[in-house]
């Protein structure tokens, strides 16, 4: 029997250091945005929103906390002593740039926390999560230790949730979670295939690669995290993303493809062999039609694409069809504005856009999409979560209230010396982990 499930979205909630420090080489508005003065608050109150808007929708949505930085625990381990306040003061004169990577708020990406299999498609029928090593990015590499703590605080019951440790922190195995990972089913709770999209061979020097901008995402990888989640051949499709799309600052492929239920929605240039990508879907989907919607670099040209982040967009079931929530940057730019208007005339799996504005997180390369994790629940495995982190009116009005009394309005590279900003961090931090009953998460907390 087929049981019912659902697709639940855990935002990343964005934190208190969110700033603009340039860390993401192949990112390309991460680069372009280099020290901006940042507005965490904004940023926060405008991830906040999306997530109400769709609860509202009456979509299944959870929020996922910040972490904490600047990460001391970090710094220490690299050699800076004394206090805090010297530990601080001593990074930001030896190298700023190592301070900027330990206070990035990038953990609110949560489309890259980690992969997520549901139960309908593992061998032991529990669903599973590998936290993402992130090994590509000194900042980013820091996070995979909290994730994997938050993930169990939330999805505790080990008779249907199982954790595993992030794959070893080396470039073979470089994981970048969920935003390299599309699953396509007929409905929620039936087996699905799992794409599992990767930019490079780790062990063969001859396979494509690209020439200028980092693969963050190793074949390797994917291979060891589908083997993890107890996932069998039948359902598994790994395709290369096109080296040249790298190159052009699609350092995800959640930045030119987008899957839900049978639909793909993808940009022509997205995958090195589109043609064996959609036969290998086709042949696993057993029955179900998939509806591939293949997007010509005509209408949209791939730097288009990337700026406006259309396909880093969220794809939702909604009683009519499916709902693509897109970044506001879509309507800002003609060719993408156009596509979307005709898209919603055509008779496909798309039947209406929603715009959200995120353009704080935006600036640093992160959509709608990248500031989701997906997990597919059944109705039992929803009942079994932690629900302090599910987003109601009362949890919306709380954070929203804890975000004004302890977020600032800017945030520039100097300040992040600012022993205060530490301590602001924490004492936020301590009362977030009680509003959504998380425990003790933090290292400051243990
Ligand atoms: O890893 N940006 C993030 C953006 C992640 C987007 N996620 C997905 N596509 N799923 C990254 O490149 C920039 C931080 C800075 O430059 O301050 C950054 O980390």
């Amino acid at each position: 029997m087929v049981k019912h499930a659902v697709e639940a979205n855990f935002d990343g909630l964005v934190g208190p250091t969110h700033n603009y420090a340039g860390l993401s080489w192949g990112n390309v508005a991460s680069k372009s945005n280099v020290n901006l003065v940042a507005n965490p608050r904004e940023a926060a109150l405008q991830g906040l929103a999306k997530m109400k808007a769709l609860a509202d929708r009456g979509y299944v949505q959870g929020v996922l906390p910040p972490h904490e930085r600047p990460h001391l625990p970090t710094l220490r381990a690299l050699g800076f002593e004394g206090s805090e306040a010297q530990v601080l003061e001593g990074v930001a004169k030896a190298d700023p740039a190592i301070l900027a990577a330990v206070s990035s708020a990038s953990a609110m990406w949560t489309a890259n926390a980690a992969t997520v299999s549901p139960s309908a498609d593992t061998a032991d029928g529990r669903v599973h999560f590998t936290p993402a090593n992130l090994s590509a990015k000194f900042h980013r590499s820091i996070e995979h230790r909290v994730t994997g703590r938050v993930l169990q605080a939330i999805f505790h019951d080990q008779r249907h949730f199982a954790h595993h440790d992030a794959l070893p922190s080396v470039s073979h195995f470089g994981d970048e979670g969920a935003a390299n990972h599309t699953r396509l089913c007929s409905r929620y709770g039936e087996p699905g295939v799992e794409l599992f999209v990767y930019g490079q061979v780790a062990f063969n020097d001859q396979a494509p690669a690209p020439a200028r901008f980092p693969a963050r995402q190793t074949l390797e990888a994917s291979q060891a995290v589908a083997r993890l989640h107890g996932l069998s051949d039948r359902q598994l499709v790994f395709a290369q993303q096109n080296p040249a799309v790298i190159d052009a600052g699609v350092f995800h492929n959640d930045v030119i493809a987008v899957g839900n239920g049978r639909c793909l929605f993808y940009h022509e240039q997205a995958f090195l062999d589109e043609q064996r990508v959609l036969s290998d879907i086709r042949e696993r989907l057993m029955g179900a039609e998939l509806e591939a919607i293949r997007v010509s670099a005509q209408d949209v040209p791939l730097e288009d694409a990337v700026a406006s982040y259309l396909f880093n967009s969220q794809l939702l079931n909604s009683p009519d069809g499916m709902l693509l929530a897109v970044p506001g940057e879509c309507r800002e730019i003609a060719t993408v504005s156009r596509y979307l208007d005709e898209l919603v005339k055509s008779d496909g799996a798309i039947t209406s856009v929603e715009v959200f504005d995120v353009k704080q997180s935006m600036r640093n390369g992160g959509g709608p999409a990248c500031l989701r994790l997906r997990v597919v629940l059944d109705d039992e495995e929803l009942h079994a979560i932690n629900h302090g982190v599910i987003m109601t009116d009362s949890l919306y009005q709380r954070l929203t209230a804890w975000v004004e009394s302890h977020y600032r309005d800017r945030l520039s590279q100097k300040d992040l010396a600012d022993p205060a900003l530490l301590n602001e961090v924490r004492r936020a931090l301590d009362e977030l982990t009680d509003i959504l009953g998380l425990g003790s998460i933090y290292d400051f907390q243990r």
